[in-house]
């Protein structure tokens, strides 16, 4: 162990320093045979040698100022914690007891007083010196210690340090990860506690925000190949791309040659203030394809003058830590018994000036600064006791604490109160309850000119300054390490866009997910939506199922061809039929016109007209009166249609069975009146040949009396209809998805039913009195012409219920209309044109005798 007091009359004050010079302890047996020996360490490492060096300088820069601690000399010893814990806490003892045998009783020899323990490297290290230094409250100073549990004053009561907490760090962390938008990150932590609750905490805040973790690994503290061959099988079969490193570079050496041997490319990773600048790490030869483009955050760096000098000015003849620094650079040794087995003798000439290692290059001191801070805070406080004026000390009854011979806790109190300000930097450093701000540059590896690494400065991090401006990045001068020099994506899986909904995949983090589309008639309208929305009642989803549109409305408007064209028609009916009325007014006067009541006819035609019209109604926006008229208009106009056939039907049922009554009278009349000529002497009563009056059964007051009432029943019921349950326009939002149907609802299912029975029932009757005067010659074949008709109707109406119930939306109303149409049309046609063609074509043929049946004329 280095140890120096200086010889000199003024009083000396000792300062402990502890570095993690060797990087572990030479592995023994555990032999019991033996009395156990303290370990030997190895793994020479020229960084936190460069540590301890700086120390020395601080201390030589501070004995020769003036200004500070003039009346005291500081002395140092260093002890070399070997990265262990065991070492570190063998130092502390060593150097709290005086002795070289780790006696734990504090500072039982005379020497000069101590101080504070600048120390101990790592985290775990520090946390174990930190408990025993603890016990005395003695100060320890550490320069590297970052790890949050340090933070606790209440089990660490002495502990400060010149580093900021990782707190800071992992929150950084957290904020840059969140920053690019990275969902999807791996972890690696070393087995430490420096590794353990950095992580710790920046997997707390990313998972908060949503981030996933794909895989958490940790790096072994001692050599384990298996081990590490796992943790990068974990990142080749990862599909993170950001890999966050949380270790230091003597702990993270190992995995980077693996990942170098398996070519582990097109990855970032993001490195902890332990390794970002480590020379071990970025000097790898071809490290450039595996880490370049790491982000990573480091401490304030700092120039330090004259320090460069310093570290190449040392000579072999100090201590042992030297000499053997010595023999590692120059490849040779000082040793007696190795240069025996044939090692160079060193002659302690060799030029460290030509060295280029990482104990010389002075370009990024960060943990070195650190050191130097933490040397000059114990001399500031060590100061401002030895100038406490006497009668307005700090202490007890306004006393002050002697350099000479103070308590550990009293050097406490000034460095808990400590102000000052760096030499050269010009820093200001005070402890906020033990520690400092956290403050981070944020470093990018770039490739320099010969194919190194250069840690090019990208942002910064500042823990005190406002929420949102705390991390600050230039995007723009980051140079990533993937094949498309762009910002890396990391997400499991990509966001969902609108119109799909997430669904998770069980047994698998939230940011693994699959994309569902939503349903139909169900949206979402954001990225990476948890559900879809149901579209309201009158909106349906559109194509892309990212917006609920109004559904289309539909009706048969009248202006559509279709509408026009079932106008036009129904026009055309209804035209029709008026002519025919006025045919037959102009030959009112002729047999034919007259061989029916003249009445019926006209009911009949304008039964027709309505009935063509009402079809008109149905078409258009359904309101309440043209649903309503519509209905009831055809309801009481095939009424009409069908009361006045019924009318005339009825005549020319009751005259055929006339006819035929009067036919059998004839026919037993003449064979009486045979039977008579045959024999005389008989006195036969030959019936009396009946009339042509008797033959009519009925008068035309009775015709017109069906006609009406027929009539009226329909009339009667359709206003008990229309008052009880009106038929109403309804929107039929059920029937179609994407249309909203515009129909009449028919109020009451029964009442419709019975309505049209009631239409149908007049229909059967008519057909079947005409069918039973069809055979009636007379009557210009009207028999016939009715039955035909009443046919043409009912075939209409039949093929009418399956071409209805097989349609939708508006065209059930085109379907209905021309149901209506056509049946008009078949009465009208079957009924009107024989006799039209008679009345204008062969009106020879209209003559009183062909009412006359042909029989009556030739028999009688
Ligand atoms: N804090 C780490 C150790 C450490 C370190 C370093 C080790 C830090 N920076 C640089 C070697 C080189 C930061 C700890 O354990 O707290």
């Amino acid at each position: 162990n280095l140890r120096g007091y200086k010889e000199v009359l003024k009083k000396t004050v000792v300062i402990g320093g502890m570095f993690p010079v060797h990087q572990r302890l030479v592995s023994t047996d555990s032999n019991t045979t033996i009395p156990p020996e303290s370990s030997d360490c190895e793994g020479f490492n020229f960084r936190t040698f460069r540590w301890a060096q700086t120390m020395l300088f601080a201390l030589n820069e501070i004995n020769n100022r003036t200004d500070l601690l003039p009346l005291t000399e500081l002395g140092y010893v260093i002890y070399d914690s070997c990265f262990t814990i065991s070492k570190a806490v063998e130092g502390t003892l060593t150097f709290l007891t005086g002795q070289d045998e780790a006696v734990p009783n504090y500072r039982c020899g005379d020497g000069p007083p101590l101080s504070a323990l600048v120390g101990a490297g790592g985290s775990d290290l520090s946390i174990a010196t930190a408990r025993i230094l603890g016990l005395y409250y003695f100060p320890q100073m550490s320069y590297a210690s970052s790890c949050s549990v340090l933070e606790s004053r209440f089990q660490y009561p002495t502990f400060l340090r010149t580093i900021p907490s990782d707190e800071h760090q992992s929150v950084a962390m957290a904020k840059l990860v969140l920053h690019f938008g990275w969902t999807w990150v791996g972890t690696i932590a070393a087995e430490d506690d420096y590794g353990k609750y950095g992580i710790k905490r920046f997997k707390e805040v990313v998972e908060e925000a949503g981030v996933c973790i794909s895989f958490s690994e940790t790096l072994p503290k001692v050599s384990n190949p298996e081990a590490i061959e796992r943790i990068v099988q974990a990142v080749l079969d990862s599909t993170a791309k950001i890999i966050v490193v949380f270790s230091s570079d003597v702990d993270l050496s190992p995995l980077v040659g693996e990942l170098l041997r398996n070519n582990v490319t097109n990855r970032t990773w993001i490195a902890s203030e332990a390794w970002v600048t480590s020379a071990a790490i970025s000097r790898h030869p071809d490290i450039l394809p595996v880490l370049g483009g790491t982000i990573g955050f480091a401490v304030k760096r700092a120039e330090i003058p004259g320090l460069e000098e310093h570290l190449l000015s040392i000579t072999p003849y100090n201590d042992t830590l030297t000499e053997e620094f010595w023999g590692i650079v120059f490849n040779c040794s000082m040793n007696y018994t190795q240069i025996l087995r044939g090692k160079r003798r060193c002659t302690g000439e060799e030029m460290l000036d030509k060295l280029n290692n990482t104990y010389s290059d002075v370009s990024q001191l960060r943990i070195t600064y650190n050191v130097y801070k933490a040397v000059y805070a114990v001399a500031h406080a060590l100061h401002n006791l030895e100038h406490c004026e006497e009668g307005s000390g700090p202490f007890e009854n306004d006393t002050c604490a002697d350099i000479n011979k103070f308590e550990p806790w009293q050097l406490m109190y000034y460095l808990k109160n400590l102000r000052f300000t760096v030499p050269h930097t010009g820093e200001e450093i005070y402890f906020n309850n033990g520690d400092v701000d956290g403050f981070y540059e944020i470093l990018n590896w770039q490739s320099d000119s010969d194919g190194g690494i250069t840690y090019t400065h990208i942002g910064y991090y500042n823990s005190t300054a406002p929420p949102d401006e705390k991390l600050t990045i230039d995007n723009t001068s980051i140079i990533w390490n993937n094949d498309i020099l762009e910002t890396p994506r990391s997400v499991c899986s990509e966001r969902c866009q609108p119109g799909t909904r997430m669904g998770i995949r069980q047994g698998e983090p939230v940011c693994c997910f699959d994309c569902i589309p939503c349903a139909d008639g169900e949206v979402s309208n954001t990225t990476d939506a948890r559900g879809c929305i149901q579209c309201d009642e009158d909106y349906w989803s559109n194509a892309n199922h990212d917006e609920c549109v109004p559904k289309t409305i539909e009706f048969l408007d009248f202006t559509e061809p279709l509408g026009i064209t079932l106008i036009a028609i129904a026009a055309f009916g209804a035209l029709a039929t008026i002519v025919v009325a006025i045919i037959f007014l102009i030959h009112l006067n002729t047999p034919l016109a007259k061989v029916n009541d003249p009445l019926l006819t006209f009911s009949l035609l304008l039964g027709l007209v309505i009935t063509f019209l009402c079809s008109i109604v149905f078409l258009g926006e359904p309101q309440m009166w043209s649903c309503m008229t519509s209905q009831v208009a055809l309801a009481v106009g095939f009424a009409l249609v069908l009361s006045s056939l019924m009318g005339k039907s009825a005549l020319l049922m009751l005259r055929a069975r006339a006819v035929k009554a009067v036919k059998n009278a004839t026919k037993a009349a003449k064979a009486a009146a045979a039977a008579a000529e045959q024999s005389p002497d008989t006195a036969v009563i030959a019936p009396a040949i009946p009339q042509k009056n008797d033959v009519d059964p009925i008068h035309p007051r009775h015709q017109r009396a069906i006609m009406i009432v027929c009539t009226l029943i329909q009339a009667v019921a359709c206003t008990v209809w229309l008052i009880l349950m009106p038929p109403h326009p309804v929107k039929n939002t059920a029937a179609q998805n994407i249309k909203i149907i515009l129909e009449c609802d028919t109020g009451n299912i029964i009442f419709i039913c019975s309505i049209f029975a009631y239409d149908i029932l007049l229909a059967l009757l008519t057909f079947a009195f005409a069918f039973v005067g069809r055979k009636l010659e007379d009557h210009f074949n009207e028999g016939k012409s009715v039955t035909f008709g009443m046919l043409v109707f009912f075939i209409v109406w039949i093929s009418f219920v399956p071409a209805y119930l097989s349609t939708r939306g508006k065209f059930m109303v085109a379907v209905q209309i021309f149901a209506i149409l056509a049946s008009s049309f078949g009465l009208l046609a079957c009924v009107f044109i024989p006799k039209c063609y008679v009345l204008l074509v062969k009106p020879e043929r209209n003559k009183e005798e062909m009412m006359i049946p042909r029989a009556k004329s030739r028999d009688v």
